[in-house]
């Protein structure tokens, strides 16, 4: 490889970290750089203001590194043998009070603005209510009635084609494309939290507390999550999938669901399920 292609490779790479723009969406790849693509608009937010955060501490670091370098080189005993010893200068006093608050004031609007972004759910098109368990997902639909389902990771032998191992689940989370969709979200057990990172949402489920967050994914496809708030040994292995589907698509699924997921769900049957798939 030459030099030239290294170091296009090099820039093309640091790119991708920053903007990212990668083929496997929704999902973690191998040496991936940066966030996954973002589908809503509160993750394209969250990306931009990484970016801008980005910038704003590479400089700072840059400028610390300059300064220190300088002092190394040209202040040093052998260079600069009689110091002078003058104190304060109003200037510079000035200056670095208020070149850090103005920095910081920078930060903190874009800041405010998108916690206040991710806090409030606009009129939502659907209702979910996420329920973290040790350690599986279940999943209620309170606008169609009794739809209520469990989510349990899916084992290596039940993988099938374009399945991605840790990730997949036996039961999907289907919302329709461009639907505002708010999601309750609560425990029954311990702390867990519902969190799918192309869609920018963390959110904690507390036993004995409603959390609500919401998220409007703009693209179809099948994106992944796990649960993001250690919870045992089963930990690692309650992941989310919600796929994003067209308006008819939703429809046809909601009921095909009905019939076939929305089994009364006894905690007995779900006890069993969890105990087999752990075996
Ligand atoms: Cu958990």
């Amino acid at each position: 490889m030459s030099l030239k292609h290294g170091i296009a490779g090099l820039a093309a790479l640091a790119l991708t970290g920053l903007f990212g723009s990668r083929a496997w969406a929704g999902q973690p790849e191998p040496w991936q750089f940066g966030f996954q693509d973002a589908v809503t608009p509160v993750m394209e937010r969250i990306d931009s203001f990484h970016n801008m955060l980005l910038i704003i501490i590479s400089a700072i670091s840059a400028f610390v590194v300059i300064l220190l370098a300088i002092i190394i080189f040209r202040f040093n005993a052998k260079r600069n043998p009689t110091p002078r010893k003058f104190s304060h200068n109003t200037l510079i006093e000035t200056l670095w009070t208020g070149i850090p608050i103005i920095i910081l004031i920078v930060i903190a609007i874009p800041s405010f603005k998108l916690l206040y972004m991710q806090d409030r759910t606009p009129p939502a098109d659907l209702t979910i209510k996420a329920i973290g368990s040790q350690w599986y997902w279940t999943y209620e639909y309170p606008d169609y009635g009794e739809l209520t389902f469990d989510a349990l990771m899916l084992e290596d032998y039940e993988l099938e084609e374009g399945q991605p191992r840790l990730l997949a689940t036996d039961a999907n989370v289907v919302v329709p494309v461009g639907a505002t969709v708010r999601v309750l979200v609560t425990a029954t057990d311990v702390i867990h939290s519902w969190a799918v990172p192309a869609f920018g949402v963390k959110m904690d489920a507390v036993p004995g507390r409603m959390n609500e967050t919401w998220f409007r994914a703009d693209k179809q496809g099948i994106y992944y999550g796990q649960c993001s708030e250690l919870c045992g040994v089963g930990h690692g292995f309650m992941p989310i999938t919600v796929e994003v589907v067209s308006q008819e698509g939703f429809e046809q699924w909601i009921e095909w669901a009905q019939e076939e997921l929305a089994q009364d769900s006894p905690s007995d049957a779900r006890d069993l399920a969890v105990a087999a798939k752990r075996d």
